[in-house]
């Protein structure tokens, strides 16, 4: 602990020092502005661009059809604030600080705020000032950055928002302030500008008036139109789809024979798309096409509530949201630089973790990167090039509940506590039907043993036999 706050210390001096030596710097076509747009809860299947029958997604389409679509990509968890820690600090979830949305000790104790007027108490995790966030690394470089809308690491923690951990600006609802994330999730009457959380009038009295995907890219758009003439960095991280799927729009399926609720959640998805078709005409507008690199990605898998059934969200694999099975966890990955990224696809297996170091990488301030970081630079994947991805371990936990790995065409995951390691051909059973556990037990053994290896243990998530387990001195 002590060393990792001393490397921090430097890190922000180090970091003063270059902003103040490169705030002059433009961005250019290498040395791009980066916008990050993360969709909450999207299905592998709900893009029309992978496949979706039923979803009109012409904007994003657009992004995949003159980018690279990349076709085995991975969050960072099955959850929320798991997979975006995974994101923002470029570990794996045996490693990250947060490791599920709630952790049984440590932590701190606050109310799980639901739709339904939920009043039970849990605790969570959050961000510490020592985990170096990929802001951080990229404000090393000159980068202003933002994160609009969600957030979700800071835990019951106000002093955890992400103007507190290397974000220059923030708009957006945290878990720790429910009057910003209240009953109106999708017309918040609430938002936070940095630490000042303002009103936004024309919801009041539940009126519907603005929806929070517009909002967020009306921030979005603010902010790169302000530092138009800087390097930055957007991480725009949009509540669409997830529940609850409240959208008074949803023209685009008003004659489908579907659900209300199927309805929403294909109008969710669509608005979504047409805000960043609105956010795309901006970057258009300011000339910053072709100097800004554009990212899409979704923080994890289609849920349980999702229409996968009706509207294919999950395309044909296993699981959902909350599940290590590809589900949960397989998601669109879309990359985009006009002159710069080739139309293409590839099958490289890449995740969450791989973002920092190639971010860093792509700024000129991998020097910068934290210790112990887990991902790989896959810098090259966006320009043409081709590195190896595929004979690393890529791993992921639910400490104590679930757990899986990634190798090349094998994947050995378990969902269910103290139970065997299922094997799969990812290769050739991409929805994980035949469990080869049996016929290769070396095969499941040697995941297990370096599996065992990726688990570092953690204060909040204490496994038996860890000495922050309760009850053991
Ligand atoms: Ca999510």
């Amino acid at each position: 602990m002590k060393k990792e706050i001393i490397l921090y210390g430097v890190a922000l001096t180090t970091a003063s020092t270059a902003m103040g030596q490169t705030q002059q710097i433009k961005a250019t076509p290498d040395h791009p502005n980066i916008i990050f747009i993360l969709a909450d809860d999207l299905g592998y299947g709900d893009l029309h661009c992978y496949g979706n029958p039923y979803i009109e997604t012409p904007n994003i389409d657009k992004l995949a059809a003159t980018g690279t679509r990349f076709t085995q990509c991975y969050a960072g968890s099955g959850i929320s604030s798991p997979s975006r820690c995974s994101l923002m600090t470029g570990k794996n979830t045996g490693k990250t600080r947060i490791r599920d949305n709630q952790c049984p000790v440590g932590g701190i104790r606050g109310i799980k705020i639901s739709a339904k007027g939920d009043t039970t108490y849990n605790r969570r995790a959050n961000l510490l000032p020592q985990d170096t966030t990929i802001a951080t690394v990229l404000g090393t470089a000159g980068y202003r950055s933002c994160l609009v809308n969600k957030w979700h690491l800071d835990g019951y923690d106000p002093g955890a928002a992400p103007n507190h951990r290397g974000f220059d600006e923030f708009y957006g609802w945290t878990i720790s302030t429910p009057k910003s994330n209240g009953d109106y999730y999708y017309y918040p009457n609430y938002r936070f500008h940095g630490d000042t959380l303002i009103s936004i009038k024309a919801n009041e009295h539940d009126t519907h008036v603005r929806h929070n995907t517009e909002i967020s890219t009306d921030d979005a758009i603010g902010f790169i139109t302000r530092e138009k003439d800087h390097p930055f960095f957007l991480y725009l991280a949009y509540d669409a789809p997830h529940e609850p799927y409240h959208i008074d729009d949803t023209f685009w399926y008003d004659e489908k024979n579907w659900a209300a609720d199927t309805k929403r959640y294909a109008a969710l998805v669509t608005h979504m798309d047409y805000n960043i078709g609105r956010l795309l005409g901006a970057v258009k507008q300011l000339g910053l096409s072709d100097n800004t690199l554009i990212i899409f990605a979704s923080d994890n898998g289609a849920a349980i509530m999702a229409p996968r059934k009706e509207l294919r969200c999950g395309a044909d694999l296993r699981g959902h949201k909350g599940q290590l099975y590809e589900g949960g966890i397989k998601v669109p990955l879309i990359v985009n630089q006009p002159n710069k990224v080739p139309v293409q696809t590839l099958s490289n297996i890449v995740y969450f973790p791989d973002f920092m170091p190639t971010l860093a990488a792509l700024t000129g301030s991998t020097k910068h990167l934290p210790q112990n970081i887990d991902g790989m630079n896959i810098l090259p994947l966006f320009y043409g090039k081709q590195v190896d991805t595929d004979h690393r371990l890529l791993y992921w936990e639910f400490p104590g509940k679930q757990r899986a790995a990634r190798r090349g065409d094998w994947k050995a995951v378990t969902v269910k506590p103290g139970k065997p390691l299922e094997l799969y051909n990812i290769k050739e059973d991409e929805s994980e039907r035949y469990n080869l556990a049996g016929k290769y037990p070396k095969l499941v053994k040697k995941f297990d043993k370096e599996m065992k290896k990726e688990h570092v243990p953690s204060p909040y998530w204490p496994l038996p036999g860890e000495k922050d387990y309760p009850g053991k001195k």
